[in-house]
């Protein structure tokens, strides 16, 4: 009889994670893979799955409590490799356990690679890849699937391209292996952890020899010894099923589990008071997803109210039927330009907006960027009057700390920001989107010319990356391109200001004996009232406009 500990193995680095769920009881005989507990950090659920079939001694943690990597889970009794008998001990027993078979209890993690050799093979496993990390996005859709079933894949290649509200992008391959089933069509939603495909993945799972004369080759095809894979082994310590990292969930195959949810539908169903066990799924294979979650709390109230539920109180514009007035053409919104409204929308509705508008005289930084031109060239760059604009906010900042700033939603705290990163609106095709220029204060206006165009040509390309768009303080909207002289940009929360720039203008301005022809450019700066008072708006304003007329000031 082998009485063995099973442990919290390797969980990618997180700790104190937290026991969501408890999958077995005393005496449950299980079967190896099978989940014995659900373990949910913030950025992911996970099953750890019993590294051996046996019998359930005694479960020794309890929903609720945190985890780390090496605690005790459960206590069980190995199947006997001949006989497939279970023998059963009660947990008083396995308290008082002998030291001569106290000395068979192991702590699964805690094994040298040289007693895995002994005692273990790496086998071939049939794994699912999910949606990783997507930078925040709740809701990806899949617009292309680059993989079909057979398929020999490498480490790191696509396996299907997923679209945000902010970009699209590939989802790589976390390992070589062979497609054994693609769970995600083109048109699908997604979220991080939805499985994307099955995959056969070779030496993916350790597995104990069941004993010195059954090979374990024979027990598990495909196995591979780990005495003759040393390096495998080293290369991942403690390897012990599930392999999840925080950027590239996989869960295993053979769900077993009642409630099928990723973490982001978990929590909000937390915070909803939602019992998860009455939301049906409508994902792939019944996944819960926070629409479940949503239309589920939806239809509780309505039961209550017998109608639609009203929302924020504000009366809807109502449907017309515009083909009753002329021939009309409905098309779809995509994605994209759904979740932009709705960004800008929470934004407007949330943050009282002021915008303060302001000429600013660049004649001579139009001068200074003119005769710069022939330098531009040979560098192969554009100067714009966007770097430019962009130094100069950065510099603006630094001075009025007040600008650069978020409220938290307690509506008790407001984060001061210490670096400078400022987002641009890029128009594409397929909608707004805002990529940030990390650390805008420490670069120069060449470096500043060769990011911009880069980052605004990857938008229009659709190949910016999610952390390419996070992260900023500030955001310059720029119209100058296209005209108009003036409007009201919309802040991009959590910023708490936005710059809007309109399309330059030479006007008469009075230099105290007559009228000057100068270039003068429109701007306009929207802030968050809540956040910012008029009068530190105005001092940064004021600021920005002398730096932009004196660019010299950029240089203090
Ligand atoms: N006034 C007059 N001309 C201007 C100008 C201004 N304020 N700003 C730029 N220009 C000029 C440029 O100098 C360039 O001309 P030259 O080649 O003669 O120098 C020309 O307009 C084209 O500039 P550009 O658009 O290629 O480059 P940019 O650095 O000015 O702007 C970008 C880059 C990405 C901000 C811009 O292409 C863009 O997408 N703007 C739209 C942003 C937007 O949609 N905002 C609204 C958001 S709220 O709905």
């Amino acid at each position: 009889m082998t009485t063995v500990t099973i442990s919290v193995p390797d969980i990618g680095g997180a700790d104190d994670v937290e026991v969501i769920e408890i999958c077995v009881v005393p005496g449950d005989r299980v079967e190896l893979e099978q989940p014995l507990i659900v373990l949910e950090s913030d950025k992911a659920s996970m099953e750890i799955p019993s590294p051996f079939a046996g019998e359930v001694v005694a479960v020794l943690v309890e929903e609720g409590v945190s985890l780390s990597e090496g605690d005790a889970i459960i206590t069980m009794i190995l199947v006997d490799a001949e006989s497939t008998s279970v023998e059963s001990v009660s947990t008083d027993e396995v308290a008082e356990l002998p030291p001569e078979v106290a000395s068979e209890v192991i702590s699964v993690p805690e094994q040298t690679p040289e007693l895995a050799s002994d005692s273990f093979s790496l086998v071939a496993e049939e794994q699912i890849v999910a949606v990783p990390d997507t930078g925040g996005a709740d809701n990806v859709e899949v617009i292309e699937v680059c993989v079909a079933i057979g398929d020999e894949v490498e480490e790191g290649q696509s396996l299907v391209v997923v679209e945000s509200d902010k970009a699209s992008m590939e989802i790589p391959a976390p390992f070589a292996g062979t497609v054994t089933e693609v769970l995600l069509k083109e048109g699908d939603q997604a979220e991080e952890a939805t499985p994307i495909i099955k995959m056969m993945v070779a030496g993916a799972a350790l597995v104990p020899k069941l004993s010195a004369g059954a090979e374990s080759e024979e027990a598990t095809p495909g196995a591979i010894d780990v005495a003759d894979k040393e390096e495998a082994v080293g290369e991942r310590p403690g390897i012990l099923p599930p392999i999840i990292s925080p950027r590239s969930p996989v869960l295993k195959t053979d769900e077993k589990r009642s409630i099928y949810a990723g973490p982001a539908v978990r929590k909000l169903a937390r915070e909803l008071g939602v019992d998860l066990n009455r939301v049906k799924g409508s994902g792939p294979k019944s996944r819960l997803v926070k629409e479940d979650v949503q239309s589920f709390v939806q239809k509780v109230l309505n039961g209550a109210s017998g109608g639609r539920v009203a929302g924020s109180g504000i009366p809807p514009i109502p449907d017309v039927d515009f083909s009753k007035f002329g021939d009309v053409d409905i098309q779809p919104l995509t994605k994209m330009h759904k979740l932009t409204a709705a960004n800008l929308h929470r934004s407007w509705l949330n943050m009282p907006h002021v915008t303060q508008f302001d000429d600013a005289d660049i004649s001579d930084m139009e001068d200074f960027r003119q005769s710069m031109k022939a330098d531009a060239e040979r560098r192969g760059v554009k100067l714009t009057p966007l770097p430019f604009l962009l130094k100069a906010c950065a510099a603006a900042l630094l001075d009025n700390q007040a600008l650069n700033v978020s409220l938290m939603s307690d509506g008790e705290n407001i984060v001061f920001k210490k670096y400078i990163n400022i987002g641009m609106a890029v128009a594409t095709k397929a909608g707004l989107m805002v990529p940030v220029i990390k650390d805008v204060d420490k670069k120069n206006l060449w470096d500043l010319a060769t990011e911009t165009a880069d980052l605004a040509q990857r938008a229009k390309d659709r190949k910016l990356r999610p952390d390419e768009m996070q992260g900023g303080c500030f955001t310059v909207s720029s119209l100058g391109n296209i005209g108009g002289t003036g409007f009201t940009p919309i802040i991009n929360a959590p910023e708490v200001a936005i710059l809007g720039v309109s399309k330059l203008m030479v006007k008469p301005m009075w230099d105290g004996e007559s009228f000057q022809p100068r270039k003068m450019l429109p701007l306009s700066l929207s802030y968050d009232h809540r956040a910012i008072n008029g009068a530190d708006a105005g001092k940064f304003f004021t600021e920005l406009g002398g730096m932009l007329a004196d660019i010299r000031k950029l240089l203090l």
